[in-house]
């Protein structure tokens, strides 16, 4: 073809304009024939390889060296690549909690690699950054709050990170100068359920993994009220600073809202920090029907929300957002005067640079607004109503089904937990069969999904609980002849 013996250095060259239009569309073609085939579900979910196999059968794109390839190759290495990754956004993919493939949002990640710019200072964003502005503006008015402050960070275990950082700043000002020698003993407290980016951010921030005090959830996995307070007043009384409560909007694993009302009440009983880690169910705040499992959200400081999950925006996009106008800048702002002059000849406070952790960052948010053009609030609440109400079709299904037995009854997000019990165990109750027996089953039958390629689910065990499966619901495009399909396909997996 013409692009054999080319090379990419002519196609930025003007006499190439026409080169350059070809070379994308072929571009364009590879990457459409990949989303045509991700969405045909007698495709496969992954054909997966060993890495050293994969190492073997993908060398001769793999290596790097001196010399350039041409453009053929880099077609064809483009194809190649496509050919070996998991498709994410199959209709049988469930093993994330992001999952679907929106074109809009490509289309999104396109422009914005073209734009190819850095978020850091209005001068070379401008228009993504008056983006971000509004789409903040309009997640803090779906929280409830009049005033406040965000940005986009780079997935929800940096902005719970933030969370704790700007409690920390709340509190303990002087960290920031002096690190947290000569500040106390500062603790947060956390659900048992929570992500494990509170211990990390903890970690981080000096304030250390001893010092995450974990409450007691009830049968549901909600938080227990009565153990925070607990908790909290044994933690003044032997002289610990107590920072922030972490509440949660959708567990990572089953899915669980926290009494968010009844946590913020406590939080203001005793001056504590509340943040909302809504990274997977946050999202609900645009669902009439479900917004209400947020009840008491507008009490919080701070919530993390990642439109990457429940809203099908291709990864990565995560906010956190506070109510507390100021406190981003107070505790990032370094003022380098190569890059944040408030000399500049316009408003800097748009130079959002400075109230962020990072330097370089990455434009997260043009994806995101250009979908939220394309749905409105309307379009993502169906998105979202569909998959509740799918999840509460699976949860049916799995009640009744042989052979499968529910982690939890209810649930709330769009969270199905079930375990797969073998034809041999079938006449025993459940309570009789051996945890630890029952802990080797879904990665066995895991193990044979990803042999087969034809579905993708992710398993954990939880606290005492052995591997279980979770189902997360986050792809517009499943049906209930996915989840039919899957129960069967776990059932003929695992039966023997
Ligand atoms: N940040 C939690 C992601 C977990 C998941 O996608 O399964």
């Amino acid at each position: 073809s013409e692009f054999e013996g080319s090379f990419s250095r002519e196609l930025l060259e003007s006499k190439n304009s026409e080169k350059l239009h070809r070379f994308l569309i072929e571009i364009s073609h590879i990457l459409t024939d990949y989303i045509t085939k991700e969405n045909d579900r007698a495709s496969k979910v992954l054909d997966f390889h060993h890495p050293h196999q994969l190492r073997e059968m993908m060398d001769h794109c793999l290596d790097i060296d001196e010399n350039p390839r041409d453009l053929e190759q880099i077609l064809s290495d483009c194809k190649e690549t496509l050919k070996y990754c998991v498709r994410t956004g199959h209709p049988r993919f469930f093993n994330q909690l992001s999952t679907g493939l929106d074109v809009i949002g490509v289309a999104g990640e396109w422009l914005t690699a073209v734009s190819n710019t850095n978020m850091f200072t209005y001068e070379v964003a401008p228009v993504f950054t008056l983006m971000e502005e509004v789409i903040l503006k309009r997640m803090m008015n779906l929280i409830g709050w009049e005033h406040g402050d965000g940005i986009f960070a780079p997935g929800g275990a940096v902005s719970n990170l933030y969370a704790v950082l700007l409690a920390r700043q709340r509190y303990l000002p002087q960290a920031k100068l002096n690190g947290m020698n000569g500040c106390g003993e500062a603790v947060v407290f956390t659900s048992k359920q929570s992500h494990y980016s509170i211990k990390r951010a903890a970690v981080i921030l000096g304030i250390g993994s001893n010092n995450v005090i974990y409450i007691d959830c009830d049968q549901r996995g909600k938080m227990l009220i009565k153990d925070l307070e607990d908790k909290i007043l044994a933690a003044k009384q032997s002289g610990k600073i107590p920072l922030l409560v972490n509440g949660m909007a959708g567990t990572t694993v089953l899915g669980v809202y926290d009494p968010l009302e009844e946590i913020g009440e406590i939080c203001e009983k005793y001056g504590i920090w509340f943040h909302v880690d809504g990274a997977w169910g946050g999202s609900s705040l645009l669902s009439r029907d479900h917004r209400h499992l947020l009840h008491g959200i507008e009490r919080a400081d701070s919530m993390t929300w990642n439109p990457h999950k429940m809203m099908g925006v291709p990864l990565q996009c995560s906010a956190i957002l506070t109510k507390h106008k100021g406190v981003l800048e107070e505790a990032n702002q370094m003022n380098a005067n190569y890059l944040f002059q408030k000399d500049k000849n316009y408003d800097t406070s748009y130079d959002t640079g400075d109230k962020t952790i990072q330097c370089g960052r990455h434009n997260d948010v043009f994806k995101l607004w250009l979908m939220w053009r394309a749905k409105g609030d309307a379009g993502f609440e169906d998105q979202l109503n569909k998959n509740f109400d799918l999840s509460k079709y699976m949860l049916e299904k799995v009640r009744v089904r042989d052979g499968f037995h529910l982690v939890i009854e209810e649930i709330e997000a769009p969270n199905v937990c079930f375990w797969y019990i073998p034809l041999k165990w079938r006449s025993l109750p459940f309570s009789h069969i051996e945890h630890k027996q029952l802990n080797k089953i879904a990665p066995l039958i895991k193990a044979q999904m990803m042999e087969s390629g034809t579905m993708l689910i992710q398993y954990q065990p939880l606290g005492e609980l052995p591997n279980f499966f979770r189902v997360a619901m986050s792809n517009p495009v499943i049906t209930t002849r996915d989840l039919d399909f899957l129960l069967d396909e776990i059932d003929c997996l695992g039966k023997d």
